[in-house]
C-alpha cells in the first residue's frame, strides 16, 4: 500500500466506527463489489466508488488488489464516466471475464440521469488491470426486451463461459410483475441475442426490481441469487436453488440469503476452485454523519459458497481471515457467568456455541458498556425460532429497528454463530446458513465489552483478537 494511503487509514484510529479488517478505500463512497477476478494469481476488487464524496454519486470503478484476500493495495480508478456519451452518468455495476487472456470488463454505462442503462465493455491487457481500454462498439445492448415493458431499470450483467458461447444475465423487472433477470448468448461479447427471462420473481414475494444477478454452478446444482427492492428499498437478497437445461433455470429451493445491511453480492471462481461471495455493507447512519465521518460503506469478508443436502447455502468467511488472527481466549460455561468476559474490543473474530434447551433464548452481548447505556445484543429465540440483532446506542440519527431473521435448528443440533465484529460492522452467520448483519455504531470509548446472556447454555466460546489490515 502506498504511504499516503497507509497515512489516511491510520489517521482514523481514533474513529472507533471505522473497520480495521474490512477492507474500505482510504476515503469516500463505496458500494458493490464488481468485477472480482484472480488475475495472475492476485485477486482483484473493483467496487463502485464516488472519489469526490461519501454518498452514492458520480459513480466509477474504484480497485484494489491482494495477494490473499485479506491486505489490500488500494490502486487508482480502472473506470471513470466519459462526458457525452453513453456512461456518463456513471459506471454501473458488472462483472470481468478472462477472454483467452484478455481481460473484458462487462458493465452498466447510465445517462440521462440514471434513467438509461445500457451494456458496455471494457478491455485490458495489462497484467495489473490497471488500464483499461472503452468499446468502440459501446453500448453493446441498450436496452431491455420489449417484454419488461419497462426501460429504466436495465443493468448489473453477469457473465459466464458455456461451452462455445458466452452467456449474459441482466438484472431488471418486468412491468406490473416484478423482479426478473434476462438471458442473453454471444459468440464475441459484442453482439448479443435475447433468449428469454432466466427466472421472473413474484411482486409481492420477491419485490418490484431485481439487480446484482449472479448464475453459477454450485455442486450438481445452478444457484441464482439477487438483490431485490422489495418494498421500493434496497435490502433483501434472495437465492434460488435447482437445476439449468437448454438455456432453463427450474428452481426447487429459495430463500432469503440476507435481508438487512449485507447487499449486491457478487460471486467468482478463484484458482482453487472455490465460489467466493462478496458483498456492500452499507451504511446505517444518516447523510450528515456519513459526511462527518469522510467514509461510507465496507466490502463484507468473502465467504467460500457450498449447498447442504437440503440445498441451502452454506457461507464460510474465507480461511484467509484466519492469518490475522491474534491472542486467543477459549471459554466453556464453567468459565463464564453474567458479568463482562475478561475480553474487550471491537475488532474480534467470535466462535460461539449454544446449546437449545426447551424455549430458553440464548445469545451474547457485544459492544457493550459497562453501564449498559449502550449495547448490541445476538439473541435466539427457539420458540419462534428467530435469531435477533438489537442495538442500543445513545447517538442519534441511526437505524435502531431490531433486526431478526427465521433459523431453524435440527433437533439435537446447537446453535453456532460466527460473528466478526470490526467498528462499525457486525456480520453474523449461523450454522453457516443464516446470514446476519448488522451497523453498530456506539459512541462512547468503553462501549467494547461482551457479555454471554445465558451462561448455562453456553458449550463454548473462542474469541480471537483482530490485528489491523492497515
Ligand atoms: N448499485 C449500482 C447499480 C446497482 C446498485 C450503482 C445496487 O449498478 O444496481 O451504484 O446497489
Amino acid at each position: 500500500m502506498s504511504q499516503p494511503t497507509k497515512n489516511i487509514h491510520q489517521s482514523y484510529k481514533a474513529d472507533p466506527s471505522r473497520p480495521t479488517y474490512h477492507y474500505l478505500p482510504a476515503k469516500n463512497w463505496m458500494n458493490d463489489p464488481n468485477g472480482v477476478i484472480q488475475w495472475n494469481g492476485r485477486y482483484h476488487l473493483f467496487y463502485q466508488y464516488n472519489p469526490l464524496g461519501p454518498l452514492h454519486a458520480n459513480m466509477h470503478w474504484g480497485h484494489a488488489v491482494s495477494d490473499d484476500m485479506v491486505h489490500w493495495h488500494e490502486l487508482p480508478i480502472a473506470l471513470a464516466p466519459t462526458p457525452n456519451t453513453y456512461d456518463e452518468g456513471g459506471i454501473f455495476s458488472g462483472c470481468i471475464v478472462d477472454n483467452a487472456g484478455d481481460a473484458v470488463a462487462v458493465y452498466t454505462g447510465v445517462n440521462q440521469g440514471y434513467d438509461v442503462q445500457q451494456q458496455c465493455l471494457a478491455h485490458s491487457s495489462d497484467p495489473d488491470l490497471q488500464t483499461w481500454q472503452k468499446s468502440a462498439q459501446n453500448p453493446v445492448l441498450n436496452a431491455p426486451p420489449a417484454n419488461a415493458d419497462q426501460t429504466a431499470d436495465f443493468r448489473d450483467p453477469f457473465v459466464w463461459r458455456e461451452g462455445d458461447d458466452w452467456k449474459m444475465i441482466v438484472g431488471s423487472r418486468i412491468e406490473g410483475i416484478g423482479g426478473a433477470v434476462f438471458l442473453y448468448r454471444s459468440k464475441d461479447l459484442t453482439e448479443w441475442e435475447y433468449l428469454h427471462p432466466l427466472h421472473v420473481g413474484d411482486l409481492a414475494r420477491h419485490g418490484v426490481m431485481w439487480e446484482c444477478p449472479n448464475f453459477f454452478q454450485l455442486g450438481d446444482k445452478w444457484v441464482l441469487i439477487i438483490s431485490s427492492h422489495i418494498g421500493y428499498a434496497t435490502g433483501t437478497v434472495l437465492y434460488f436453488v435447482g437445476d439449468y437445461c437448454n438455456d432453463r433455470f427450474y428452481p426447487e429451493y429459495e430463500a432469503v440469503l440476507d435481508s438487512a445491511y449485507y447487499y449486491a453480492p457478487l460471486t467468482h471462481l478463484d484458482d482453487q476452485s472455490r465460489r467466493i461471495m462478496w458483498a456492500w455493507l452499507r451504511e446505517g447512519r444518516s447523510d450528515d454523519h456519513q459526511l462527518a465521518a469522510g467514509w461510507s460503506g465496507v466490502q463484507a469478508i468473502p465467504r467460500v459458497l457450498s449447498l447442504d443436502q437440503k440445498n441451502r447455502l452454506l457461507m464460510s468467511p474465507a480461511p484467509e481471515l484466519e492469518t490475522i488472527r491474534g491472542t486467543h481466549h477459549h471459554f466453556t460455561a464453567a468459565d463464564v457467568d453474567e458479568t463482562p468476559l475478561p475480553v474487550q474490543g471491537l475488532a474480534l473474530d467470535i466462535e460461539v456455541s449454544f446449546a437449545i434447551n426447551g424455549g430458553a433464548n440464548c445469545g451474547l452481548a457485544v459492544a457493550a458498556a459497562p453501564d449498559g447505556s449502550e449495547s448490541t445484543t445476538i439473541i435466539y429465540d427457539p420458540v419462534t425460532e428467530t435469531l435477533r440483532v438489537r442495538r442500543h446506542s445513545t447517538e442519534d440519527g441511526l437505524e435502531l429497528h431490531p433486526q431478526g431473521r427465521q433459523h431453524r435448528l435440527d433437533p439435537d443440533e446447537t446453535l453456532d454463530l460466527r460473528i466478526l465484529i470490526d467498528g462499525s460492522v457486525l456480520e453474523i452467520i449461523a450454522n453457516q446458513r443464516t446470514s446476519l448483519t448488522s451497523r453498530i455504531y456506539p459512541i462512547q470509548a468503553e462501549s467494547n465489552q461482551l457479555r454471554i446472556l445465558q451462561p448455562g447454555l453456553l458449550r463454548s466460546l473462542d474469541i480471537y483478537e483482530m490485528s489491523s489490515i492497515w
